[in-house]
C-alpha cells in the first residue's frame, strides 16, 4: 500500500496552527535551531524485516491481522513508516527469513518507497528444512569443521545477496554457546569462531564491514561464545579494520553501564552501531524507550560527544537499527514509537550544553554535571521532531495519522486477518 502525500498534508493542516505556535516558542529557547533541525532530518533509523509481524513468545503468537506475507509487503510496510515519519529510509534483511529471490527487482521495488538496504543478517541459530548439518551444538564455533564450513558458506551467501541489494555490512549474531559446565572447551570454541570469521572476513568486498553482535545468555544458559563486548572486540581487533562491535541494548546483564561501553568502543573506532530496543529483565525486545528512556538519552549523550570528538557524521557513520518485536502492539505503531523514542533521545543529546558539562567535569562539580544532563533530558523535543518531519513531507504525528487514515484496517482488507509474517 502506498500513501498519497496529500493524505498526510490534510491531517497536518488540522494541527498546523498549534504546532507553529509551539515551534515559534521553542525557537526562542534553543540557539542554532536550524542546525539542530538539519541533524534531526538527516537522522534515519533502519527497520528490521523481522519486526513487521507480531513477535512471538515461547508460549504463543497472536497475529494482529494484515501482517506482511512476503518480502515485498514488508518493504511496503517500511515504506508506510517512512512516508509517515521521514526517518526510516532503510530496511535490514534477515536471511533466510527474507530471501530476495530477484534482488534487482526487490531493490527497484524498495526504491519506489525511497528505501535502501542496510546491513544483511545471517542466521545460523536455527536449522532450515533443507539443511544438511545441524546447528544444535553451534555453528561458527562447532567442533566439527564441516558444520563450521556450512555456516561460513551461509554467511558468504548472505554477503552475496547483500551485494546485489546494495548493502554494505554483514551483521553476525551467533547463538553458539553451552548449556552445561564441561560441555565446551572455551578456548577452542573461541579459536574456531575466530577462524570461521576470518574466512568470512576475507570474502567481504572492499567497501564492506562485518558487525559482530554479543549476548550474555539465551538460548544457551551456561556460556555464550561471544558473550560480551570484550569478546566481540577481541574478535573484531584480530579480524581487522572492517570488523567492529554491534551493541544490542537488550544484550546486557542487568545494571550494565551501556553508555560507558559505547563511549570506549567509539574511542577505539570499533563501534559498529546498534540494535535498539528496551528491556526490564533480559533480552525483552520491547519498544525502544518504553522502560528506560533516561538510559537511552545517556547513551546518545556519549554518542554525540564521542562522534563530535573524532568528527564523525552522526547520520551515516554508524548503523542505527531497531531490533525489537513483541506480541501485543500493532507492529507498525510499535516501530513508529521506537523511531520516535530514538529521535527524542538523539535530539535531547544534541541539546546538552557540552561546554558547561565539560567545565563541571573539570571542576568536579558533580551537582552541576547532573543539572546540565537532566536539563536537556527534561526538554520536550517532540515539536522539533514534528517540525523536521513536516519540512520533509512527513506527518506531524505519525501514529495519529496511521490511525486516522485507518491504515491497519486497509492492510487487513488487502492481506486478510490470519496472515503471519516470517521471523521469530
Ligand atoms: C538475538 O537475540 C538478536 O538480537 C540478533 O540480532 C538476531 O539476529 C535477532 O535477535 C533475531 O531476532
Ligand atoms: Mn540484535
Amino acid at each position: 500500500m502506498k500513501l498519497q502525500g496529500n493524505e498526510i498534508d490534510r491531517l497536518n493542516q488540522r494541527q498546523i496552527v498549534k504546532h507553529k505556535q509551539q515551534f515559534e516558542y521553542i525557537s526562542t529557547q534553543i540557539p542554532d535551531i536550524e542546525n539542530i533541525l538539519n541533524k534531526i532530518s538527516a537522522f534515519n533509523i533502519t527497520i528490521p524485516s523481522w519486526a513487521l509481524g507480531t513477535g512471538s513468545t515461547r508460549f504463543g503468537r497472536f497475529s494482529g491481522g494484515g501482517e506482511p506475507r512476503n518480502l515485498e509487503e514488508k518493504i511496503s510496510d517500511v515504506g508506510l513508516i517512512h512516508a509517515l515519519n521521514k526517518s526510516s529510509n532503510s530496511i535490514s534483511l534477515h536471511i533466510p527469513w527474507d530471501i530476495p529471490e530477484n534482488a534487482s527487482s526487490i531493490k527497484d521495488f524498495a526504491a519506489q518507497f525511497d528505501l535502501h538496504f542496510d546491513a544483511v543478517n545471517s542466521n545460523t541459530f536455527q536449522d532450515q528444512s533443507n539443511q544438511k548439518l545441524s546447528y544444535k551444538y553451534g555453528s561458527l564455533h562447532h567442533v566439527d569443521i564441516a558444520v563450521r564450513q556450512q555456516a561460513i558458506d551461509h554467511n558468504i551467501e548472505v554477503i552475496n545477496y547483500g551485494v546485489q541489494l546494495g548493502s554494505k555490512a554483514l551483521s553476525v549474531w551467533l547463538s553458539d554457546g553451552s548449556n552445561f559446565p564441561g560441555q565446551l572447551n572455551f578456548r577452542r570454541s573461541f579459536e574456531n569462531t575466530l577462524d570461521s570469521l576470518q574466512k568470512i572476513y576475507y570474502q567481504l568486498p572492499d567497501d564492506w564491514k562485518i558487525w559482530i553482535e554479543y549476548k550474555p545468555y539465551e538460548p544457551n544458559f551456561y556460556s555464550t561464545t561471544i558473550a560480551d563486548w570484550g569478546q566481540s572486540h577481541l574478535l573484531a581487533s584480530k579480524l581487522g579494520p572492517k570488523a567492529s562491535t554491534l551493541v544490542d541494548l537488550g544484550h546486557h546483564l542487568q545494571g550494565t553501564n551501556i553508555e560507558q561501553i559505547v563511549s570506549l568502543l567509539l574511542m577505539e573506532g570499533k563501534l559498529a552501531g546498534f540494535h535498539f530496543n528496551d528491556s526490564k529483565y533480559g533480552d525483552d525486545d520491547l519498544t525502544v524507550g518504553s522502560i528506560n528512556p533516561y538510559q537511552l538519552f545517556l547513551i546518545f549523550n556519549e554518542l554525540v560527544e564521542g562522534m563530535d570528538a573524532v568528527g564523525l557524521d552522526h547520520a551515516n557513520s554508524l548503523g542505527w537499527m531497531i531490533d525489537a518485536s513483541h506480541n501485543v502492539k500493532d507492529p507498525i505503531e510499535d516501530l513508529l514509537q521506537s523511531v520516535q523514542a530514538i529521535k527524542i533521545a538523539y535530539t535531547q543529546a544534541l541539546l546538552v550544553n557540552k561546554q558547561a558539562l565539560n567545565e563541571a567535569q573539570q571542576n568536579n562539580d558533580v551537582v552541576m554535571a547532573q543539572e546540565i544532563l537532566q536539563a536537556a533530558f527534561r526538554i520536550d523535543v517532540s515539536v522539533l521532531i514534528a517540525e523536521a518531519s513536516l519540512r520533509n513531507g512527513g506527518a506531524l504525528n505519525p501514529i495519529e495519522c496511521f490511525r486516522k487514515l485507518r491504515l491497519r484496517e486497509n492492510l487487513i482488507k488487502e492481506r486478510g486477518i490470519n496472515t503471519i509474517a516470517t521471523g521469530l
